[in-house]
C-alpha cells in the first residue's frame, strides 16, 4: 500500500528559527520518502481556539500536535503517526518483528527525550531544567549512543537503512542546540548523515509563508 494524495502536516509555528519540535521527524519522513505534503504552522492561541472544535465535530478523539491529514482524516500523536506512514510505505519500521522492536523502543527513548527537552522551554521550573542538564540529557545521549553502536556498519539504528527513530533523534537533536556530540560518535554519525540529506535544510528551515489560520488550512 502507499499514500495518495497530499499529505497535511499541521505543527505550531516556530517559537524559534531553529527549533523544529516534533513535526521534525514525521517532516523528515515525508521529505525522505518523496511524498507530497504541505505543512501548516499555526500560532499557540489560535491552535487552542480549534482543538475542541476538532474533537466537536469527530475528526480526531484526541486532538493534539502534530497531526496530519491523511486522506482525508485526522491522525494525531508523533510516534504513531510515524508508524501508520513507515507502514503505508514499507519502510523505516523495520524488516521483522525484532527490528520493528528495536525501532519502537529507540523512538519511545527519543520521544521522551524530546519531552524532557520540551519542558525546558515551555516551563520555567528550574529543578526540571537543572536536571535536565545534569542527568537527564547526558542519559539520553549516553542511551542513544548505546542504541546505535548495537549495529556494527551505521550510521542509523538500522544500518544503512533509516528509521522513524532516526529521523526523531535529529530532530531532538537538532534542537537541543550546540550539542557537543565528540563523545558520542554513533549518534554524531547518525545525525550527521541525516543533516547531509538534500531535504534536510528544508525540514530546518521551513518557510514563514506557510503560516495559516487552520480553517484555512483544512480547506
Ligand atoms: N505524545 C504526543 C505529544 C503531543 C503533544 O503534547 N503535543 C504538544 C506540542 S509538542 C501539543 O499539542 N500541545 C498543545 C495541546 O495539547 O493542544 C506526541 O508525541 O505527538
Amino acid at each position: 500500500m502507499t499514500i495518495t494524495g497530499k499529505v497535511k502536516l499541521h505543527y505550531f509555528a516556530k517559537l524559534d528559527v531553529s527549533k523544529i519540535g516534533r513535526r521534525g521527524p514525521v517532516q523528515f519522513l515525508l521529505e525522505d520518502a518523496g511524498i507530497p505534503y504541505e505543512l501548516y504552522l499555526h500560532q499557540i492561541g489560535e491552535w487552542f481556539a480549534q482543538k475542541a472544535e476538532l474533537v466537536a465535530s469527530d475528526r480526531t478523539p484526541y486532538a493534539v500536535l502534530p497531526c496530519i491529514e491523511l486522506e482525508g482524516k485526522v491522525h494525531v500523536q508523533s510516534q504513531p503517526i510515524l508508524r501508520l506512514l513507515s507502514q503505508r510505505l514499507g519502510k523505516y519500521a523495520g524488516n521483522n518483528a525484532e527490528e520493528a522492536h528495536l525501532v519502537d523502543t529507540f523512538s519511545d527513548m527519543a520521544n521522551d527525550w524530546f519531552g524532557a527537552w520540551g519542558r525546558t522551554v515551555f516551563e520555567s521550573d528550574e529543578v526540571h531544567n537543572k536536571k535536565y542538564v545534569d542527568v537527564l540529557l547526558p542519559g539520553y545521549l549516553d542511551a542513544a549512543e548505546r542504541f546505535l553502536s548495537l549495529n556494527k556498519q551505521g550510521p542509523y539504528l538500522l544500518g544503512e537503512e533509516l528509521s522513524y527513530g532516526d529521523f526523531i533523534l535529529a530532530s531532538v537533536v537538532n534542537d537541543n542546540g550546540n550539542l557537543q556530540l565528540d563523545g558520542h560518535p554513533h549518534v554524531k554519525a547518525a545525525v550527521e548523515a541525516i543533516f547531509a540529506k538534500p531535504y534536510a535544510k528544508t525540514v530546518l528551515s521551513s518557510d514563514d509563508k506557510l503560516l495559516l489560520p487552520y480553517n484555512a488550512a483544512r480547506k
